[in-house]
């Protein structure tokens, strides 16, 4: 397995986070070994990614990084090997507790759930439900209209003006909603919330 795309260096290995390995310190590791630590596959300027590295730093919990970059090689998650983790061929994927999660708040929600301290979510249900609505605005709404298998469907001429647009058209309804949720974050002022940190992550990256 040396040669896989996967194990290739990349930009992400130097800025991917808490407990990230690189390739080369981990001898014949590879995506197939297992581990006891969780392996985080990621790219560091996937927003979804940094949801899922977020919450496992606010939750201390240690972890390995398989960066797979997704401009690299036509892209990386491409590859067989990937495709057989996460069939979407998209990151971020975590393999922790014997089983492989791909969907960033799929993963964050397993997260809260076996390893509840300190709290993302709030305990009263109807500030968890706006919690999950900001995060879908975000996760379903926004994000994955500006990801880059469609900006390479709109096409290099358009493509930033596409993806501008969505992120200010969903930006604006954001905003709006934030006017009656937020207090200290984006919901209330008890816990630092996953959605007070998706939302700058993805305008921050895709406009720039
Ligand atoms: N809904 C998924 C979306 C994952 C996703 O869109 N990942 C992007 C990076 S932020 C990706 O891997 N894109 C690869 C591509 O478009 O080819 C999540 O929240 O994890």
């Amino acid at each position: 397995m040396g040669s896989h795309p996967l194990q290739g260096s990349s930009p992400c290995s130097a800025s991917s986070g808490r407990g990230a390995i690189p390739w080369e310190a981990k001898g014949h590791h590879n995506t197939m070994t297992e581990s006891s630590k969780p392996i985080l596959y990621s790219y560091f300027r996937s927003s979804c990614s940094w949801r899922v590295r977020i919450a496992l730093a606010l939750k201390s919990i240690d972890y390995e990084t398989i960066p797979v970059n997704l401009i690299k090689d036509q892209g990386q998650q491409f590859s067989e090997e990937f495709q057989a983790l996460n069939p979407m061929k998209q990151v971020p994927t975590l393999k922790i507790d014997g089983i492989t999660i791909s969907q960033s708040l799929a993963i964050i929600e397993f997260l809260e759930e076996t390893r509840p301290t300190p709290r993302l979510l709030p305990k009263d249900p109807k500030k968890r439900a706006q919690v999950r609505m900001i995060s879908d605005t975000i996760a379903s709404g926004i994000q994955p209209l500006q990801n880059l298998s469609v900006l390479k469907q709109v096409g290099q001429e358009n493509q930033l003006a596409w993806a501008q647009k969505v992120i200010h058209t969903g930006f604006d309804a954001l905003e709006q909603i934030l006017r009656s949720t937020a207090g200290k974050y984006c919901v209330g002022d008890e816990e630092p919330s996953i959605s007070a940190l998706m939302g700058v992550f993805n305008k921050h990256e895709k406009i720039h």
